[in-house]
Order: C-alpha cells, then sequence, then structure tokens
C-alpha cells in the first residue's frame, strides 16, 4: 500500500451530478445497477482525461457509455479501478455489478447482519457497492431503488423520502427513494430486513413536522424509547444553541447487531451498532444509557457538520468529527451535570488519546499523510479535534463563536470544505488572526506546560512563568509554540478567589479568567496581590496539555476540598492519589508492606462526612486514576507493580473507611431500593456513588458485605446495579458466589446480545488468577463470535485493554494471545484487527522485560503472511 498525501490534493476531473442506483437482492448475490449522469469538472479545463473510478471485489456485468455497450478493448479493469475514456464533456455511464454481501464479513460496503441487508460507505466502502468517484468533494443527488423479497425483506429504505414502490408477481416487491440534497458517497446508505419501528413525530422550529422512525429486530422493540427521547432533545437542542433545523420530512435510525464502529450519520437513515441505540433499565447501565443519548445526539448533529457541511477530503475528517464531538459533549453537559461530564472527558482523554499522541501512530488533527484512512478514526482526529474547537469557544467566547459557527453553515451549506475554511469564519467574526492557532492542526504530539510562580509580598506582585514544550512526533521535531488558552484563578488562604489584574491594566477581573499563553516562555504578572495565592491552573481543562506545577501535597488536599473550580478540585484529588499510589510502586520492590502516605485515608474521610457534597462529585473524588493513566506516567513502566500498588491503595482506603463508607452505602441502597429506575442525572450519581462504595466495601472480604452484594445482585430492577454487584463478585475470592451470579445472569439474559456482551467483559477483565484460561474459555461459548466486533470488544479487548495482571503476565501469554487473535481477525475483518492490536503498539510505554515481549509478537504477527493495508500500516509504524 502507498502513501496518500495531503500535499497531493488535486479537484475530481469529473463530477457525478445525478446517481441513479437499483439493488437487487439476492440470498447469494446482489446485483448493482448505477446510471452515473456525469461531466468534466467545469472548474478545471475541457481536455478529457481517462475517467478513473474506485471500485473493489465489484464483478463487471455490464457496462455503457451514453447508452452504447463499451468493449472490452474501451475499458480496463484492476483490482481498485475502472477506467475508461470519455468522449464528450457530459455522459451518462451505465453499470452493471455482481456483489456477495452475504460473505462480506469486513463490514464495509453491502453486507448482511443477522439476516438484513445494510451498507456501511464511510469511508471509502461505496467502492465495495458499484464503481464510482468514491471521495467526499464529488457530491451527488441520489435515487435509489431497492428490489427484494417481500417476506424476508418487508422493510426497504435508503436516503431521503420515498417516492415510489411496487409489487411483483414472484413474491418480491420495490420502493424508490429519492435524496433531494447533493451528498457524497460515504453518506450513501440502504438497509432491507425485517424490521419493526417506534415512531414519533418532532416540530421543527420553522413548524415542519418531521417524521421520526427507530427500525429494530422485533424483539428490540421495547428498547427504543430512550433512543427516541434523546433524538427529540437533541433536535431540540441544535436549534437554541446552535440555530439549526433538521431539513428531511423523515428521519430514520436503524439498529445493527454487526458494525465496526459506534454509528453512522447517513442522511436521513442512520445507521447504528444496535449497542449505541438499545437502552431499558434492565439491560442496559446508566452509562450505555449516557452512551446511547450523546451518540443518538453525535450522528443527528452531523446532518450539519458533516452533511450540509462536508469535508474536501479525508485529511480534513477532523472538521467534521472534532467538531460534531465537541458539539455531543456540550449536549451532554446540558443533559446531565457538566463538571461530571467534563471530569469524564478528560479522564478518557488523558488516558488514551495522551497515549496515542506519544506513541508511534501519532499524527495531527490533520494528517499530512496515511496509507489506509480506516486507521484515522483516532482519539486523535474525535477527542483531540473536538479538545481543538473547545479552545476556540474558549478565546472567542460563547457569543462570537455561535456567529462563526453561523458565517461556517451559511458561507459553505452544500459544499466540502476543509479545517482552514472553519477556522476563516472563526477568523472573520472575531476579527482574530488565527495563524498561530492552527498549528494544533498541523502539529502531533501533547505540549508540556511547565509552570512556576513567585510572590513578593513588598510590591504585592504575584508572577507566573509558564515555559511550554512539545516532545518529537513520528516525522515531526522541533515545533513551534502553541496557543494555549490557560484558564485561572489565584485562592486566597480561606479559599476565595482573588481578584485578578495584570499590570498594565486598569481594573481587576473577578473569579477567574483565560490567559493566552503564545510563546515558548513567557511571564504573566499580576499587581495588587495581598496574599501569597494558591493558583488553580488550567481550569476545567481549558487545553489538551501536560501541566507541571509543583503543588504540595498540602495545597493538593487544600485544592481538594476547597477549590473553586470543580473540575480541578477533581484533579486536585486525582495528583495527590498518583503522588499516593507512585510511593507505594517504588516501595513494592523492597517491601511486601509499604507505607502509605494517611493524607489520602484523612481527606477521603472528611469528603465522606460533608452532608451537602453533591454524590456525583463524591464519586469522582473517590475514583483513584485508572491503571491506565498511571502507566502514562511513567517513561517505562511496569504494569504489574502499578497494578499491585493501585490495589494496595485501593484496599488500604477500603479498611480505612469501612465504617463511614458502609453507612452511606446502605442509605444509599435504601433509596434505590424505594425509587424506580430513572435515566437522569441525580438518580444516576446516586447509583455511581452507591456502585463505587460496593465496590470498595468487597475489598474487605466481609460475608455481611458479601452478603448485601449477592443481594444488590439478585433484586436490581436495573441494569447498573446488578452488573456493578455482578463485577464485585467475579473480582472478588468468593468464588461460588460469583459463578452462581454468572451463571444465573447467562441463563437470564442469554437471548439478549448486548446484555451477553456486558456477562462476556465483565468475566475477561477480571484481574483474578488464571484469567488468559478464562478468557480462551470464554471464546468457546456458543454466544462468542469472532465475526461479530461486540464480541471481539467484549472479550478480546476488554482482556487486553482492562486486564492488567493477565495481559501483562511476565511470561508474555497475554501478549501471545492477543497476537494469535490480531491474526485470525485480519483475515476476516481488518479494520478491527487494526484496531484490536493497538495495546501492543505502546511497547515503548513499558519496562524492558515487557517491551521485548510485545516486539516478539508484532513481529510474528508481521511475519505471519499477507496483512490487510490497515494492519500493515499499523505495523509499518509501530515497528520503527
Ligand atoms: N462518521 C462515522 C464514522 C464511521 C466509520 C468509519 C470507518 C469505518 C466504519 C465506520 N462506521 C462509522 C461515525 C461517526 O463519527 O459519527
Ligand atoms: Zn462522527
Amino acid at each position: 500500500p502507498k502513501m496518500i498525501k495531503l500535499s497531493a490534493y488535486r479537484l475530481p476531473d469529473y463530477l457525478i451530478e445525478e446517481t441513479h442506483l437499483t439493488f437487487e437482492l439476492h440470498e447469494s448475490y446482489a446485483l448493482v445497477h448505477a446510471r452515473l449522469v456525469m461531466q468534466r469538472n467545469p472548474s478545471l479545463d475541457t481536455h478529457l482525461p481517462p475517467l478513473v473510478l474506485d471500485g473493489q471485489k465489484l464483478e463487471l456485468i455490464d457496462i455503457n457509455l451514453n447508452g452504447e455497450r463499451l468493449s472490452a478493448m474501451e475499458y480496463t479493469v484492476t483490482d481498485k479501478h475502472l477506467t475508461l475514456q470519455p468522449t464528450t464533456i457530459e455522459f451518462e455511464l451505465d453499470t452493471t455489478v455482481r456483489i456477495e454481501p452475504q460473505n462480506n464479513t469486513e463490514l464495509e460496503g453491502l453486507y448482511k447482519s443477522s439476516g438484513m441487508f445494510c451498507t456501511q460507505c464511510e469511508a471509502e466502502g461505496f467502492r465495495k457497492i458499484t464503481y464510482y468517484l468514491d471521495r467526499p468533494d464529488v457530491m451527488s443527488r441520489f435515487t435509489t431503488t431497492i428490489f427484494a423479497d417481500k417476506q424476508n425483506y418487508p422493510i426497504l429504505l435508503s436516503n431521503g423520502n420515498p417516492i415510489a414502490q411496487g409489487e411483483d408477481d414472484d413474491g418480491r416487491h420495490w420502493v424508490t427513494w429519492e435524496d433531494p440534497f447533493k451528498k457524497p458517497a460515504y453518506l450513501f446508505a440502504v438497509v432491507a430486513g425485517d424490521l419493526w419501528c417506534v415512531e414519533d413525530t418532532f416540530t421543527t422550529m420553522s413548524g415542519r413536522e418531521v417524521a421520526l422512525r427507530i427500525y429494530v429486530e422485533p424483539e428490540n422493540i421495547d428498547k427504543c424509547q430512550h433512543a427516541m427521547n434523546s433524538l427529540k432533545k437533541c433536535m431540540r437542542w441544535d436549534e437554541e444553541k446552535y440555530g439549526r433545523e433538521y431539513d428531511l420530512d423523515i428521519f430514520m435510525v436503524v439498529a445493527v447487531n454487526d458494525f465496526n464502529m459506534g454509528a453512522m450519520e447517513n442522511k436521513g437513515l442512520n445507521i447504528f451498532n444496535s449497542s449505541c441505540v438499545l437502552a431499558k433499565a434492565e439491560t442496559a447501565t446508566d452509562a450505555a444509557h449516557q452512551r446511547v443519548e450523546s451518540i443518538v445526539a453525535h450522528e443527528y448533529f452531523h446532518n450539519w457538520s458533516g452533511n450540509r457541511v462536508t469535508c474536501r477530503d479525508w485529511f480534513q475528517l477532523s472538521l467534521k468529527e472534532g467538531f460534531t464531538v465537541f458539539r455531543d459533549t456540550q449536549f451532554s453537559a446540558d443533559m446531565n451535570s457538566d463538571v461530571v461530564k467534563r471530569i469524564e472527558d478528560v479522564s478518557y482523554l488523558r488516558t488514551h488519546q495522551f497515549a496515542e499522541d506519544a506513541g508511534p501512530m501519532a499524527h495531527p488533527v490533520r494528517p499530512a499523510e496515511y496509507m489506509e484512512i480506516s486507521n484515522f478514526y483516532t482519539l486523535t482526529i474525535y477527542e483531540k479535534g473536538a479538545e481543538v474547537v473547545r479552545m476556540l469557544h474558549t478565546l472567542l467566547g460563547e457569543a462570537v463563536f455561535r456567529q462563526g459557527a453561523d458565517l461556517y453553515f451559511e458561507r459553505h451549506d452544500g459544499q466540502a470544505v476543509t479545517c482552514d475554511d472553519f477556522i476563516a469564519a472563526m477568523e472573520t467574526v472575531s476579527g482574530m488572526d488565527l495563524t498561530q492557532f492552527k498549528l494544533w492542526y498541523s502539529q502531533a504530539g501533547t505540549p508540556r506546560l511547565v509552570i512556576t510562580d513567585s510572590y513578593d509580598a513588598a510590591t504585592q506582585t504575584y508572577c507566573l512563568q509558564v515555559k511550554q514544550s512539545c516532545p518529537d512526533t513520528p516525522d515531526q521535531t522541533d515545533k513551534k509554540p502553541f496557543v494555549i488558552p490557560l484558564r485561572m484563578a489565584l485562592l486566597s488562604q480561606q479559599g476565595q478567589s482573588l481578584p485578578l489584574q495584570l499590570q498594565g491594566e486598569s481594573i481587576a477581573m473577578k473569579g477567574e479568567r483565560v490567559l493566552a499563553v503564545t510563546e515558548a516562555e513567557q511571564s504573566f504578572i499580576f499587581q495588587k496581590v495581598t496574599e501569597q495565592p494558591l493558583p488553580s491552573l488550567l481550569r476545567s481543562f481549558s487545553a489538551p496539555v501536560i501541566m507541571e506545577y509543583n503543588y504540595s501535597r498540602d495545597d493538593l488536599v487544600f485544592l481538594l476540598q476547597h477549590d473553586t473550580d470543580g473540575f480541578n478540585r477533581w484533579e486536585a484529588g486525582q495528583q495527590l492519589s498518583l503522588q499516593v499510589i507512585e510511593d507505594v510502586v517504588g516501595q513494592l520492590y523492597e517491601t511486601d508492606e509499604p507505607m502509605m502516605d494517611s493524607r489520602l485515608v484523612e481527606v477521603f474521610t472528611a469528603l465522606l462526612a460533608q452532608d451537602d457534597l453533591d454524590p456525583a462529585m463524591l464519586a469522582e473524588f473517590l475514583s483513584l486514576p485508572s491503571t491506565g493513566y498511571i502507566i502514562e506516567q511513567y517513561e517505562q513502566a511496569d504494569p504489574l507493580a502499578i497494578h499491585q500498588a493501585r490495589e494496595y491503595v485501593s484496599n488500604q482506603l477500603a479498611y480505612a473507611l469501612k465504617e463511614p463508607m458502609r453507612v452511606r452505602y446502605d442509605a444509599l441502597r435504601k433509596t434505590s431500593l424505594e425509587t424506580p429506575y430513572v435515566a437522569q442525572a441525580s438518580d444516576i450519581a446516586r447509583r455511581r456513588l452507591q456502585n463505587m462504595l460496593l465496590a470498595y466495601l468487597m475489598r474487605t472480604n466481609d460475608l455481611d458485605i458479601l452478603d448485601e452484594c449477592v443481594d444488590q445482585f439478585g433484586v436490581a430492577d436495573n441494569m447498573t446495579e446488578r452488573l456493578a454487584a455482578l463485577a464485585c463478585l467475579v473480582n472478588s475470592p468468593f468464588t461460588d458466589e460469583a459463578q452462581e451470579a454468572l451463571k444465573r445472569f447467562a441463563e437470564r439474559f442469554s437471548e439478549d446480545p448486548i446484555v451477553m456482551d456486558q456477562w462476556f467483559s465483565v468475566q475477561a477483565a477480571a484481574v483474578v488468577p488464571s484469567g488468559l484460561e478464562r478468557v480462551t474459555h470464554l471464546l468457546e461459548h456458543p454466544a462468542f463470535s469472532i465475526k461479530n466486533p461486540n464480541k471481539v470488544r467484549a472479550v478480546i479487548g476488554a482482556f487486553s485493554m482492562q486486564n492488567t495482571p493477565n495481559f501483562h503476565a511476565e511470561d508474555g501469554s497475554g501478549y501471545a494471545f492477543l497476537a494469535d487473535k490480531v491474526i485470525e481477525l485480519d483475515a476476516l475483518n481488518p479494520q478491527i484487527a487494526a484496531r484490536i492490536i493497538s495495546p501492543l503498539t505502546r511497547w515503548q510505554r513499558y519496562d524492558l522485560h515487557h517491551q521485548e515481549l510485545m516486539l516478539v509478537q508484532l513481529k510474528r504477527i508481521k511475519n505471519s503472511g499477507e496483512l490487510s493495508a490497515d494492519l500493515f500500516e499499523v505495523l509499518e509504524k509501530s515497528l520503527v
């Protein structure tokens, strides 16, 4: 496979004005007929170069140019392209191809999932359906007719509005759909199946009624209401927050069981991984309910940020993904608790995106080159991309940012554009020069901010010295300074925010302010500072950077209790816990009985005693940093020592805080028993705290608590409490109780694949001895299938991402297991193989022993035979 470069971008030679598709769906094949109304790109000269259409895994049956069949001499077909010579500026091309959706295990193009036909075209799947100019800057008007057996496939869907339908004598029927909006092929979709739907309506801000339909397999019809409510909420929110109205008369969502990602924003016909749409109290956790809400919103928001205004080329992927993730996080923050949402997002970003940015696959938010675009649906494009938009929002302020978004949508409606166009709109409305800011799009790596300070009581001046740098990343050295918005406050000894007046300013700002750090080294001098302050820095994580400021542990305790920024209170607790765990990691090499800094127990005790503390915040404060995050803090981490230290600290906290935790748990559990399940923020917070306390309490191996846990597992009316109790049992030494609970769970939910995914993950992630044996056994379970990505993620993904002691076993058995599965998967589904391998690609983060073991497996995969382009690219980059 060769590198595709942004610098090689050229306008398309030809355009496709109209696309008329006919699908004839059969059990052992499908015929796809395409009539393309084309023309030479009017932006280019009138000479007619060869027309090179994309096409893969297609059997060409027929080809006509302007109504004349082409002879074999008049076109060439390779495994990637169909090439022919147009003779007129405007022309019509007809092709018929034969494909085999039932044998498509890659889940890209047209494939079958649980008996239904469905498509996935982003990024380059359309070329596996028909010959086409499969690039996002070729936008066309689509008409689609689907023929299929009426009994097995009563529902036939595509983008836009249905305009005709009929029945044939042979038991087959057909429907024609017309999409009035021009779109690139990646937004095309077809669905055919025996589906039921939940219906509702939404009246838009201009008074138009839109039909809303969620299509699912009949047995899931009772799990759609949460998604439907989420859809109506996000449609209203997008009108109120961004002034964006829905534009078709019908909006459809379809749930499919086999899907490589979460969902897909096809115009008017979103296709979802069923795990991201189905949710009801008995089968989905609170986290799953929130995931459904945010993914429904994300895909819906794409209708403007992605569909109406799309990407010129795939290097601009973050234009739609970063902006849309930003929009969905704003929505979720508004629907739930904004501080908790920010904490969750930042934890995820720092653990996973920072790791990507520090590893061999590091790339800028707008990459300069790629081999396989599917590998670039990354945390950098999505999450860091969203952080970049968030920084713009912070620098411009809410009102100006909204003006910029309005201008962007107005200027570029119906166009395929670039990240520069987005920034240009923001520049126009703000009058700011964002040239330096744009380095966030072109420079990879996580910047470091080192902050020191000094206070002069005599002159009442306080100086913050800020230094920024950014480590080298593959192919990039000597980075230029970024624009970093540093949200900050100065706290008095009583925890009050001091006025903020920089030298040269005539008035002081109250509360907090945002400093724009733009230089490699920069000082900010505050005047009229009446006492030695404690700085509260990078509030609400105002930039995706690693910040160092030398807080003492007592400072961290103070900030955890008194900072006026909720996010920074949590952050202080995380840094304190991290230091305490790191102490223990060091001691564990010398002794089995390390000494733990008592301040953590003291401050947790105080927090538990604080009656007025929001349970959602208390739950966040009591969670220790994840093992993944701690590993990221080391140059060369010893994963087993880190796991052991984190376990040790958790156990110490559990024993020391057992009494207050028990009192609180009992009270919360009582309320849960008395309150019917509702997936709303306050109840979610209560259950989260309750389950967290149960997990701590179960660490004390107390039989009375075991009874409570078994009881919670048995009587809960919802999956949030049931699954948490199951996880506690499975991770405990009470193996009989755990086995019994697993058996009962499987008996009850064996027919529900999404619930069984949770049953698989809990076991695959269990940090108990013989974890690998258990996982190998799970692969033999009748509900497991290596062809289903959700199952792969639930078993192989959970094991390698969450089961530190077993995955990183000293003998390398965990790594060998993952390598075997990657090889097996690559032959079936390269996208999933290239994703699931990622824990091995982070080898440089570990100590030499683990590095060596990981490298052995990476090399074994590389030499295992013919690899997909997806896996090849990842291995090439990981093994340099
Ligand atoms: N825009 C969608 C991307 C997507 C995707 C990409 C590669 C392979 C399979 C895929 N399924 C969906 C999802 C989104 O960000 O909304
Ligand atoms: Zn998206």
